[in-house]
């Protein structure tokens, strides 16, 4: 046809012809698939965000991803290993669904096949959740069928139109697959970007929650004390602003929990059985509590530790109220996205303050920090006692119950180990020779800190400089005036002491199980 055609050689020609259907075949696979995606959201809009077939399959993943990957991917890809998931499962699904196009271009059916056993694969995944229900699989049934139909519709014109002879006499032409074939990614687009605005909108909590008003504390803390920063420049605050506070969870979708439909069921071995309501929670007294909340996933020097003063009512008065029965040992808390954390009773029941948390930094909870409710107690990382989206807590014992991390091998009991970072200078920085200050962050939740100790080049240790002490439940920042550094390449190592006299072990300790240890250290050029 074109000039070009014409003048090239008849072996180059036809291998151009077969490229350019092997890319439509491909193309059409890649419509298919976009199709089942968007009528999976429109469905997932009436059945709930987390059926969303790909919202499902990654779920599924996270839910089944052994302990040492999820270790790698947290310590690659830090708070963004959702988004990293979730592309990698797009990708994966684009090659197929074009490697489905291919088929299909020579046997619709098998091309067909493919989609079913997407479909089949999101069911398996939307239903392997321990809250899912029957309406959980019908997003990727749809989502099966819709691509499946698309693919075979497409396949059939686009073979139509490259068998028959160009320009044909009838028959569907080129410009009727380019057609079908965008018209299939407009009605994806469409039914998927309105399903996910039609969802976010029914589910948005946005207003349910600025309407909440806070009662006041019934014995309101005084500030926390200024002196508990050393006043380093670059050094982040003692308390974490609420954007800053660090999230960790397996929520690919966060719960969106509407406060007026929100209620806490707390039973189990216990004499008086509880169910709250939000504003029955509002209407007892609330407490303050400052408190640093940290992830066993954490590895030495890492980000996943932050600061804040916690507003709630007491979780031990809760249980006291309800009287727990002897031989319990364990408080499982489950959230409304179906994980459940165990906390040991003895932790609740030995006098420290835990919390079943509204608000944090006087400011109702965030949504991905657990609005409407969620539990906090010091001295435990986040996967044995912080349940965000709280709304069953079952008093039981370890013997019977093993909650979420505990089934995939970690520690059941999850006791905060010492740990200290140094944050300043950042980690490689330059800096100018003679009076450098160092200064960073130690904790050892609800011991508290008694010391910090650095030392340069391996030299001898030398004890840091602590800021005020805010209590055990608190981490404690600290500075070191090193003076007299000389030019070159040096490293800086700390340790930290906890109240009970033990100083931070230096072997290295994955976070799997127990937590991780080990000295943090960095490198700093002097020049
Ligand atoms: N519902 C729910 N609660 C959860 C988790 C979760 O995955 N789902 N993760 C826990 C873990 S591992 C930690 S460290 C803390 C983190 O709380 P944050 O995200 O508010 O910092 O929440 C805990 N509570
Ligand atoms: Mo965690």
């Amino acid at each position: 046809m074109s000039h070009q055609s014409t003048t090239e050689p008849a072996p180059a020609r036809g291998l151009r012809r077969r490229l350019l259907r092997a890319a439509g075949a491909a193309a059409t696979g890649l419509a298919a698939a976009a199709a089942a995606v968007g009528a999976g959201e429109l469905v997932a809009a009436l059945t709930g965000p987390d059926s969303a077939p790909v919202i499902a399959v990654g779920s599924a993943a996270i839910d089944l991803t052994p302990t040492p990957l999820k270790e790698y991917a947290v310590r690659t890809f830090g708070t963004n290993d959702k988004p990293v998931l979730l592309g990698g499962i797009y990708l994966t699904m684009a090659a197929l669904a074009a490697l489905a196009g291919l088929l299909a271009a020579r046997r619709p059916a098998a091309g067909a096949a493919v989609f079913a056993l997407f479909g089949a694969l999101g069911v398996w995944a939307a239903l392997s959740r321990s809250t899912s229900t029957a309406a959980d699989a019908l997003p990727s049934v749809v989502a099966g069928v819709v691509g499946a139909v698309a693919l075979v519709r497409l396949a059939v014109l686009l073979r139509a139109a490259t068998t028959i002879p160009t320009p044909a006499p009838v028959g569907p032409s080129r410009r009727a697959v380019l057609v079908a074939t965008g018209g299939t990614v407009a009605f994806a687009a469409l039914a998927g970007f309105g399903g996910r605005a039609f969802s976010d909108s029914r589910t948005d909590v946005t207003a349910a929650r600025e309407a909440v008003r806070l009662p006041p504390p019934a014995e309101p803390l005084p500030p926390l004390p200024v002196a508990t920063h050393p006043g380093v420049p670059g050094l982040a605050g003692f308390s974490t602003p609420n954007p800053d506070f660090y999230r960790v969870d397996t929520a690919l979708t966060v719960p969106k929990i509407d406060p007026r439909r929100w209620s806490l069921r707390l039973h189990g071995l216990v004499d008086h059985p509880v169910t709250i309501s939000f504003d029955e929670l509002l209407k007892r007294p609330l407490h303050e509590l400052d408190h640093t909340l940290s992830c066993v996933s954490n590895e030495v020097g890492g980000p996943y530790v932050s600061t804040a003063r916690w507003l709630g009512v007491s979780l031990p008065d809760l249980l006291r109220q309800a009287g727990v029965r002897s031989g319990a040992d364990q408080l499982v808390g489950r959230s409304q996205d179906g994980m459940t954390i165990g906390t040991p009773l003895e932790a609740l029941l030995d006098g420290r303050s835990a919390l079943l948390a509204i608000a944090m930094n006087g400011e109702v909870l965030p949504v991905a920090h657990g609005f409407p409710c969620r539990s906090v107690v010091p001295g435990l990382y986040g996967y044995t006692s912080a349940t965000k989206w709280l709304v069953d807590l079952e008093v039981t014992t370890f013997a019977r119950y093993d909650p979420y991390w505990v089934r995939r091998g970690w520690d059941r009991t999850g006791t905060v180990r010492t740990a200290s970072r140094i944050e300043v200078p950042a980690a490689f920085a330059k800096v100018p020779a003679g009076d450098v200050t160092l200064a960073g962050t130690a904790w050892a939740t609800h011991r508290g800190i008694a010391a910090v100790e650095v030392r340069v080049d391996g030299g001898p240790w030398a004890e840091a400089r602590l800021a005020a002490d805010a209590g055990p439940d608190l981490w404690r920042q600290w500075s070191y005036d090193w003076t007299g550094a000389e030019p070159g390449t040096h490293r800086i190592e700390v340790r930290a002491t906890d109240a009970t006299g033990a100083v931070q072990p230096q072997a290295r300790a994955t976070p799997f199980p127990s937590g991780a240890t080990g000295w943090h250290s960095t490198v700093v050029t002097v020049t």
